[in-house]
């Protein structure tokens, strides 16, 4: 069998469970995750240059510039280039997915197609875990013990891009700004779609679609 590094892309509106669907490709196929998100409040906690400029943007919903962005993310890459990935946040513009495109060659895109109006209400129950980037929900999936990691036991926060003004202004720039990737990637016949309103009615069509591709580890 040809060994090949795999590279997935996992695309969606705020809160239609990116973050949830990555940790289970994760868990089963054993890809290393890289959410820009998450990256980009790392950036914010240890107050880089990058993280100092971006905090702006993210806090009010808007998207961080390209230029920054696909610096941070293509030099990550370059330290997983001999692993398969999984990139979850990005591309979010047409300009860093021709960045992306000339730099790598992309497997699959897992587009998670969810309606607008379940995501506000998610958001503000959303905790996270920000050093790992676990995500819980209080009525949906609460942690074990209230206002803790499972894993971990450290303090659960809220995200403050989480507020529902925020949440509206990031809807916003996703149908202003991401809805045109999905077509660049559906014409490079790249982007997989799987429409639903719930997180575990998504995950058996993502895991049969990848088994597909390459075979589950665990
Ligand atoms: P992020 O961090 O990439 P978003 O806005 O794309 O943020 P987000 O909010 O992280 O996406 P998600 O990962 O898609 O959402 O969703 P999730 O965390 O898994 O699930 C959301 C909540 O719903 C959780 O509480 C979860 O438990 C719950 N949930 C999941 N499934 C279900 C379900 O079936 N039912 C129910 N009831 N609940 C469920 O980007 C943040 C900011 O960073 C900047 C921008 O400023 C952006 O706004 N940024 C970029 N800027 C420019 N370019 C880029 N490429 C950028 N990337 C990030
Ligand atoms: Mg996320």
């Amino acid at each position: 069998m040809i060994s090949k590094v795999f590279r997935a892309i996992i695309m969606g509106p705020p809160g239609s469970g990116k973050g949830t669907i990555s940790s289970r490709i994760v868990r089963d196929f054993k890809l290393n995750h890289l959410s820009s998100g998450d990256l980009l409040r790392a950036q914010v906690r240890s107050q880089t240059a990058a993280g100092l400029k971006a905090k702006e943007y993210i806090e009010r919903g808007a998207l961080v510039p390209d230029r920054l962005m696909v610096d941070l993310i293509l030099d990550e890459l370059k330290g997983l280039s001999s692993t398969d990935w999984l990139l979850d946040g990005f591309p979010r513009t047409v300009e860093q997915a021709k960045a992306l495109a000339d730099d790598v060659a992309v497997d699959t895109v897992i587009n998670l197609d969810v309606p607008f109006d379940v995501i506000v209400s998610r958001l503000e129950g959303r905790w996270v875990h920000a050093a790992s980037g676990r995500v819980y929900n209080l009525e949906w999936n609460p942690p074990k013990e209230q206002g803790k990691d499972d894993v971990t036991g450290e303090p659960l926060t809220q995200r403050d891009d989480d507020r529902p003004e925020t949440v509206l202004a990031r809807l916003k720039a996703y149908q202003e700004m991401t809805t045109p990737v999905t077509d660049f990637f559906r014409e490079m016949n790249l982007l997989e779609q799987f429409t639903g309103t719930e997180s575990d009615k998504i995950w058996p069509h993502v895991h049969k679609f990848l088994s597909s591709k390459l075979p589950p580890t665990g």
